[in-house]
């Protein structure tokens, strides 16, 4: 089975003002939707067709050598997109609680220290890219990839996602993302990234 465009888990207009109705709909429609094009057109007459993003994205070196690069660029933004829209839902923000909770201030000391780290990662990351809360098998980390390099290639798991590309902000923010990543919080879905922790 090809790779496929997921919908929108809620509407294009739910994440205003943080996020703005067209930059959802071009966003998702367009940008995501050219990823899924090229992964399947990269993966087409390849033995890794019927697999799913997450497996590719751990197995890339044994993906054929003038595959790979098409493969980490758009299979990396098949699943990055996918997991970003699921780390967000209309009225969310605040803060985690529980396990998650404990483990973010075990990690970083407290939310506004993890929260203060992850901005300051994403904001400057030079060029297009994203930034990650992922679980390294004993420990979070905060972390940032380039272009659509996914932490799932370097043997992590990835629990929330900010993308900081200039097609997530531009329409709304012009050059200032560090104005897009401050109003990003508050759409953050801390359950979804929860969940994820549990596996
Ligand atoms: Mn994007």
């Amino acid at each position: 089975m090809p790779l496929k465009l997921p919908p929108l888990p809620y509407d294009y207009a739910a994440l205003e003002p943080s996020i703005d109705e067209e930059t959802m709909h071009i966003h998702h429609d367009k940008h995501h939707q050219a990823y899924v094009d090229k992964a399947n057109a990269a993966l087409a007459a390849t033995d890794w067709a019927d697999f799913s993003a997450v497996e590719i994205l751990s197995n890339l070196n044994a993906l054929p050598e003038e595959k790979r690069t098409a493969v980490r660029n758009n299979v990396g933004g098949v699943a990055n997109h996918t997991l970003f829209w699921n780390c967000m839902g209309p009225a969310k923000g605040g803060e985690p609680s529980g396990e998650l909770a404990a483990a973010i201030e075990q990690t970083f000391g407290d939310f506004a220290s993890f929260k203060q780290l992850f901005t300051d990662t994403s904001v400057n990351q030079f060029g297009s890219g994203w930034g990650w809360l992922v679980h390294d098998g004993s420990k979070l980390q905060v972390l940032s990839t380039a272009n659509q390099d996914s932490p799932v290639s370097s043997g992590l798991t990835p629990l929330l996602a900010c993308d900081i590309w200039e097609h997530a902000y531009y329409l709304k923010y012009q050059n200032r993302r560090p104005d897009y990543v401050a109003a990003w919080w508050d759409v953050v879905d801390w359950d979804a990234v929860a969940a994820r922790l549990r596996g």
